[in-house]
Formats: C-alpha cells, structure tokens, sequence
C-alpha cells in the first residue's frame, strides 16, 4: 500500500513509517518540526540526539534497504497539503500531525492559539485533500482517550446508544476534555464525523491513552532510529517522565493525590494498532472509534512500580508528592472498554517488571544528558 504518515518525526510517527516501510509499504512522511521549534523556544530537549529526518531516512535505508520519502511542510498550508497529496495519491492517511502537548497547549494565549489552529487546521486541510486527490484513502486519526475525561460511568468505544423519551439513537460518547490540547482532539472528531457524512469518507480515530517507551522491533539496534524521547514537563509522558527522575535521584513528581486513572500502552502497541487499522480498513461513509490502551494505573501505580524497578537495579526511587498543576479529579471512576483493537488481533506489550527494568536501565546510560532543570517548572491551568 501507499501509506502517508502525517508527523513523521514525531514520537510515534518515525517509529510508525519504520515498521510500515519494513513490511514493504511504499512509504511517506510528512512533518514541518512543530514540536522541535516549540522544544527550542521552551527550552527542552529530548534525552537522546535526535537526527533529523533527512538524517534517519538514510540511515535506515541503510540498514534495511527501504526507502522512505520524505516532504518537510507545513499541513496547515493548503498549497504544501495539496502538493503532497496530488503526487503520493495515498491509499492509507495516518495522521499524528497534531501539537500533542497538553500543559503546552495551557501555557498561555499565543500556545492556545498555535495549537488551535495548527491541529485544526491540518485536519481540515487532510479532509480536503483526501477528497480531492485520493477519496478511496482510509484515514487514521490519533485522537485521544482525553476526550472522553474521567465520567462517572462505564467509557463506550467512541459511541453510546441514547434512549429519549421512549425513542433511542447512536450517538458519539459524551467528550469532556481537561485541556485545549484534548479539545482539540474533540474538535477533528466532530470535523471528521461531519465530513464523513457528508463526502462518505473513511476515518479510523484512535482514541489513544499515554503511551510509554523506546524501543521497536526496527530501532533496537541503532540509537540514532529511537524515537524523540522527551521527559520534561511539557512533552513527556508521566512513565517516561518518571523513568528520567528515576535515573537521576530526582523525586517522582505525583500530582496532587495520584488516583488519576488512565489507559497506558507500550509504544509497540502503537504501532501495531495503527497497522492493523492500515490493514483493516474502515467502511466508506464511517467513522470508527477505537480506545487504544492496553491496561489502566492510576499515578501512584506507576510511581510505584518505578520505585520497585529502581530497587532492582540498585538505585534509590522516591516519591515527592506536588500541588497538582492542572484542573482534574484525582480519585475517579474509570473503566473504559477496549476491545476493538483486540479483536482485530492486537497481541498487548504490557508493562512487566522486565520491561520497565530495561527501559530504565537504558534511560540510566543517558543521565548525563538530564537536564534537571526541564523537569518541572510549573506550568499550569489557571
Ligand atoms: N502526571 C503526574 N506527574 C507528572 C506528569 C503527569 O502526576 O509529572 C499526571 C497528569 O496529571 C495526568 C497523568 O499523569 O493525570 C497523565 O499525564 P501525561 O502528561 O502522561 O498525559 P497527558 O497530558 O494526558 O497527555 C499524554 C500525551 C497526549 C495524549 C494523552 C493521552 O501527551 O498527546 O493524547 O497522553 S490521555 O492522557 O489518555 O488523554
């Protein structure tokens, strides 16, 4: 197939066009490095060098003989939008083109707006060009599991049958998001809900909880093909985060009470998801919705278990308990369903004492490179 991967010098967009191309996609990424200029005006950086992507493409071409092409733009112009897809005319969209930060996206007026527009507006144009240049692609959107929040009742996989008044519709999930950033990803649900009923397009939209890791099947040999690993307070996730602290005797920073829950996967999971969505693809005139997390902690878990990983290898792991900065319930219901992904034939990574050892042991032999001072400033919702 002929897969476009929007974000592909993301977290999850290298490793996706790595393991696509791998199993013999013709493959394209497409990214105009957001994330590394808003790192560079925030001041943060990732643990490990990252090459660009003109430098990764290479080197993996190297490695494994396939090809990758690669287009640096901006998605939110529609003249860039519209050159790419005229000339790759995709079967597969997998779209992660998105500023993914949610205390970034709190941060102030002009971050609000950056991320409004930006993840809007890219969306809007992939509507667009997909209708225009290639109306048979599937879209794969990354949503996200924050656009459903914390509600006190079982959490359906994108829809919920209503009953009113003695008549009963589908409807989607109620979504009430704890940050612009998952507004966001609200929005591009309504958007992409409405233009599939109107051009009957194709959409898959992941609704995807944090995700934590490194490691791939492609990556594990060469340092250079790891993801962009970022642990500080406005891109990294909370387990990566905490793996950093961990490395280097800072206390694990649990906001608040620690009893917020979330559904967690392993950045292997991610790619498999995503593959199997590419593989089978969603009916023409339907959006389908998948919760894509493979097991639920709340904080202190995983501060926990980060602290009895530390004690296997040797290091001391404490837990320094902080105001929590963000507006969120810290002791919630939370029992989201998940199931459509597993019967697609997803095979979970899940998050075992030796695969936290591993990740750990690795973030150990970049210690140099933690930049203490990234780790917490306080950035906050009000
Ligand atoms: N948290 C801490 N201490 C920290 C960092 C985070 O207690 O040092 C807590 C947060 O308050 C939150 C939870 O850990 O309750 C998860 O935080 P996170 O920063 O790992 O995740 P979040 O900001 O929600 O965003 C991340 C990704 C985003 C993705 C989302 C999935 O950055 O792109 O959409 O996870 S979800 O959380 O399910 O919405």
């Amino acid at each position: 197939m002929k897969i476009l991967i929007l974000g592909g010098d993301g977290y999850l967009g290298w490793p996706t066009a790595m393991q696509l191309s791998a199993l013999g996609h013709e493959t394209a990424v497409v990214d105009n490095y957001l994330r590394r200029e808003i790192c560079r005006r925030v001041d943060v950086s990732p643990l490990m060098p990252t090459p660009t992507l003109h430098e990764r493409v290479t080197l993996w071409k190297k490695i494994s003989g396939h090809g990758i092409r690669v287009w640096i733009g901006d998605l939110t112009q529609w003249d860039f939008t519209m050159e790419v897809f005229q000339s790759f005319k995709p079967d597969a969209v997998i779209h992660y083109a998105e500023q993914p930060s949610a205390p970034y996206s709190m941060m102030d007026r002009r971050a609000a707006s950056l991320t409004l527009h930006n993840n809007l507006m890219a969306t809007l144009n992939i509507v667009f060009a997909v209708r225009d240049f290639c109306p048979d692609a599937h879209i794969v959107k990354l949503g996200t599991m924050g656009e459903y929040g914390t509600p006190n009742i079982d959490i359906e996989e994108g829809w919920i049958d209503i009953e009113h008044k003695g008549r009963t519709q589908k409807f989607l999930y109620p979504r009430q998001a704890g940050s612009l950033y998952h507004t966001t990803k609200i929005m591009d649900t309504d958007l992409l809900w409405f233009y599939v009923r109107v051009y009957g397009l194709a959409v898959t939209d992941l609704m995807q909880g944090p995700v934590y890791g490194l490691f791939t099947e492609e990556n594990r040999e060469h340092q250079a093909l790891w993801p962009s690993f970022n642990y500080d307070e406005l891109f990294g996730t909370v387990l990566n985060r905490f793996l950093v602290q961990a490395a280097i005797g800072y206390p694990l920073t649990v906001y608040g009470k620690g009893g917020q829950t979330r559904g967690y996967l392993n950045i292997m999971d991610t790619l498999n998801c995503v593959r199997l969505c590419v593989e089978n693809p969603a009916p023409h005139g339907s959006l389908r919705i998948f919760n894509q997390f493979t097991e639920t902690f709340s904080v202190n878990q995983l501060a926990e278990r980060v602290c009895a990983s530390g004690s296997r290898l040797g290091i001391n792991v404490t837990i320094q308990t902080i105001p929590n900065p963000r507006v969120e319930l810290e002791d919630h219901y939370y029992n989201p369903m998940h199931t459509g992904l597993l019967s697609l034939g997803l095979e979970p990574h899940y998050l075992t004492e030796e695969r936290l050892d591993k990740m750990l042991s690795t973030v150990l032999t970049y210690r140099e490179h933690i930049r203490k001072e990234t780790i917490f400033r306080g950035v906050t919702w009000k």
